[in-house]
Order: structure tokens, then sequence, then C-alpha cells
């Protein structure tokens, strides 16, 4: 069947549940991009593409909740060397400001285009006479040129939701040409920031030799591609109900109480990255209560770390050195009964996180390099009692409209230390004024306004095109 809208990323939707039978049905995963997304796929009749994880073969497509879904699966080496490899340990490094050495092998280059070759094929049957489709994120970049070459009369829109570096580090990449000229054949690319853009359109003028105007790459076949800023956002909305619930009300009581009603709770929710900052932050808490500026009963912090990535190497590395750091600073500062850091290694109901955010009176994200934090985020959309601080990596895409966050710098402890302080001591009259402009920029900008605004867009630019040619 032909659809209208094809949603292409590298993940479905859903997770594989197993029940007590033994028999696997599928679950959807909850998720911002979506809910986003749904209504605008209802309506146009949309269907998405993506793998489902595991490396079973041969499997159908499915609806769930009126959802069409098509999997497409992948091998055991194709997981190794396009997931894991080429996406993980190549790309998601080289993106994030070289925070860990990249790896460059030419097999995990070769499985990473055969991957984006299937997507693209799976894409091009699926796609209406003049359809939209989607495809999302830095696992698929050659998939826009890919599917171009197969079917020139689609509108085609890519988003990247990590960030994209500038020349400098870009420039390392072996395939950096074959990468660029991939992307250049959606003829809308969206960045989180407007930096990203700039850096892209940047490299198309000195690597490709195109000529570009501002935000518009003019490409020789007389085709324009446009680079431009759609930073993402939560279901602001969602959280806010989620976090007026009784039940989760109750639950953030219950956490407080759990941990010894401490007169602040510090929080950290990331998966388990080298680039979230969890070390340095951790530190920065560590050496206040060591220089007793606090004590572990007055503050307590509280890190979640959802594993992540456990067949790569350095995400190996990193759980090692975070149990190493968090069992010294506990075995250094805590009491009997009263750990200064509770650090779970797992993943939680959204409830159970909206229960966190509740319960946490200061919010620290600080990573090194991150397209946007949607965590930052929904802190905010759920302090329904317009308290609570949010401490802030500059180098968060969030931090561009979280402007009233403390910001820090997570590579400068000192300024950390500082700044976690200062949230901490801060009067309920400096939290409520940062707060209310926090929770006035997430309401006005949700991801249903990003969704439509990228998608509005991309049919406007063709619109102008085609205006053009007639
Ligand atoms: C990439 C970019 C960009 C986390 N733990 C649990 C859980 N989560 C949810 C959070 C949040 C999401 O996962 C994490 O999103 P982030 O934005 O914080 O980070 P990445 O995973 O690195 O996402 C990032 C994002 O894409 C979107 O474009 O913002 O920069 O790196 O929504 O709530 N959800 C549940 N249980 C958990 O234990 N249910």
């Amino acid at each position: 069947m032909a659809h209208d809208l094809v949603i292409v990323a590298n993940r479905l939707p859903v997770d594989r549940v197993t029940g007590r039978d033994g028999e696997t049905t599928w679950r959807r995963s909850p998720g911002g991009l979506v809910s986003a997304i749904e209504p605008v796929m209802r309506a146009g009749d949309g269907v998405w593409v993506g793998w489902p994880g595991g490396t079973e073969q041969h499997l159908e497509p499915f609806e769930i909740d009126g959802l069409h879904l098509v999997p497409l699966s992948m091998t055991a080496e194709e997981i190794t060397e396009h997931y894991e490899g080429f996406s993980n340990a190549t790309l998601w490094p080289l993106y994030h400001d070289v925070v860990a050495k990249p790896e460059f092998h030419r097999e995990w280059w070769d499985a990473y285009t055969r991957v984006n070759e299937r997507f693209a094929e799976h894409a091009a049957e699926l796609a209406a006479e003049g359809a939209t489709v989607w495809v999302h994120d830095y696992q698929l970049q050659l998939v826009p040129q890919m599917l171009r070459e197969r079917r020139p009369d689609l509108r085609i829109g890519f988003y990247l939701h990590i960030p994209f570096p500038p020349a400098e580090l870009f420039q390392q990449l072996p395939w950096r040409r074959q990468i660029l000229e991939g992307l250049l054949g959606a003829d809308l690319i969206g960045f989180q920031l407007p930096g990203a853009a700039q850096n892209f359109v940047r490299l198309v003028r000195q690597r490709v030799g195109h000529k570009t105007h501002r935000d518009r790459v003019h490409l020789p076949d007389g085709r324009e591609v446009r680079a431009a800023a759609f930073p993402i956002s939560i279901d602001a909305a969602g959280f806010e109900e989620l976090a007026s619930s009784e039940p989760v009300a109750e639950r953030a009581a219950a956490i407080r109480e759990a941990l010894g009603n401490p007169r602040k709770i510090f929080l950290g929710i990331d998966r388990l990255d080298y680039t979230k900052g969890i070390h340095a932050r951790l530190r920065a808490y560590g050496e206040l209560v060591r220089d007793e500026h606090f004590s572990v009963e007055d503050a307590v912090f509280v890190q979640v770390a959802v594993p992540s990535r456990e067949q790569v190497e350095q995400y190996r590395i990193l759980r090692d050195d975070i149990d190493r750091l968090v069992g010294r600073l506990n075995g250094d500062l805590g009491r009997i009964g009263r750990p200064a850091i509770s650090y779970l290694h797992s993943s939680y109901p959204r409830e159970e996180m909206a229960a966190l955010y509740r319960a946490a009176d200061i919010m620290v994200v600080t990573p090194y390099r991150d397209g946007m934090n949607l965590v930052a985020k929904e802190y905010v959309a759920c302090r329904i009692e317009e308290d609570g601080a949010l401490v802030l990596s500059e180098f968060a895409g969030a931090a561009d409209e979280l402007r009233q966050a403390w910001l820090v710098n997570p590579y400068d402890i000192n300024g950390m230390k500082a700044a976690l302080l200062d949230a901490y001591r801060a009067e309920p009259k400096e939290l409520s004024r940062r707060m209310k402009a926090m929770r006035k920029q997430i309401a006005q900008h949700d991801v249903k306004a990003w969704a439509d605004s990228f998608l509005t867009s991309l049919a406007d630019d063709g619109a102008d095109t085609d205006a053009r040619d007639s």
C-alpha cells in the first residue's frame, strides 16, 4: 500500500515484551517523537520504517494503536558494524566534540552503506507518488540521496537529533564527502541549533564545492536544499498532567521520605553515556560535601543512569569508572543508612520519572555536548509549583532556550561547584522567577509545534520551488 507520509528512523517506536507464557508481543515505547508525529501520521495515512531491535529476520508489517509499522531486520553482524560500530563508535563521538576518540574502520562504513541502502529501498517502496518522507538521525545520513535516486518525485526531509560538528572535526571522517552528499538528497535538513546548520552549509561549500547563500545550498541541477534549526521539544502538557496526578504526587513524597527527608535533593537522569558529564557532576557534589558546604543529611544526590549501548567498549569503561567513583564517594562521605549518592543503574516507567522530577529540588544536567537534552525540559514541565532549580550545561542545545537555568561549563569543576551551591541556597522568590520564565518557554514550544514547523517548512519550500518552476 502506498502512503503519503513515511517516517524512517533507526528504531521503531515499539519494544518487544515477553509474556509469562513466553509469547512475544509489541508494546509502544513512550516517546515525544511518536506522540508528536502521531496525529500527522494518522491524517496522512502514515507509516514508520525502522529496526525493532534484536536479530529476528523476515518480520511482517504490523499495526499498533492504529499506527502502521514496517520492521526492518538487521543481522548480528549489521548490529555490530552499522549500529554499535559506525553509528555509535565513529559518528557519535565525532559529532559530540570528540569527547571520546572516534574509531574509523572501513568494514563498518561498508555495513553503514548497506543498511542505509536497505532503509532507502523500503521507504521507496512504501511512499505514494509525491509523498513526504521524513528521515531521522545520524544512523541514516545516506538515505536522503539513495531515496532521491530511486524516487525523484518525493519531498524528502532529514532531521539530525545530535549536534553537527564544526568543519575542523568533521574533516577527520574518511567518508566526509559521501555523508554530505547523502544528506544533500533531502529538500530540508533540520538541526537542533542554528550553529549546526551553519557548520553544515560551510562544509558543503568547502568540501563539495556547491554554491550557498545563507541557509540554502544551490545544486548544479537547479535543486535547492535548505539547512535550518528546528529545536526539538517535549509533550509539555502531557508531562504536566502526569506530574499533577495524585499517584505521582504521593510517589514523590514517598521518594523524599525514603531518602530520609533531606533539605535538598539533587537529581541526575541520563543514559549512561560519556557525553553526559556524569562523572564531573558527582565529583563537584562530592567536593561540596567534603568541604562541608552541606552534609549528607542536608543534601543527597540521586543519579539514575539508564543502561545504554552496553556492547560498545567505551560504554563499558564508563560504567566501571562511574561505579568506582560512586563507591569511593559513598565510602568517604556516607554514614550508616545515609549514602551520599543514591545510584540507580536502571530504567523506569514514565510515572516514576515524573515522581523523581517532582521530588528533586535541583536538577543537574551537565553534558559536555548534547543536541538538545529533553530531560532538562521534562524537569521544567513537571515543576507545577513553579519551584526547583535547573543547573544546565552551556553545551546542551537546551541552554539556548532555558536561559534562566544556572548555566555551567562542565569542564570547570569549581564553576560547577559554585553553581550547585548557589542553586542550593537560592531563595524561593528567585527560584520561582526563573522557573516561571522557563515554564513559559516550554509551554509555548512543545514537540507538536516542532513537528508542525518542520513539516510545514518542508511542504512550503516545495511550494516555493514549484511556483518558480512554473
Ligand atoms: C538524543 C540526543 C536530544 C531516560 N531514562 C528513562 C527515560 N528516559 C527518557 C527521558 C528523555 C529521553 O529518554 C532522553 O532524551 P535526551 O534528550 O535527554 O537524551 P538522548 O537519549 O541522548 O537523546 C539529545 C534527543 O535525542 C531528542 O532529539 O535531545 O540531545 O542526544 O525523554 O525522559 N524514559 C523512561 N524511563 C527511563 O528510565 N520512561
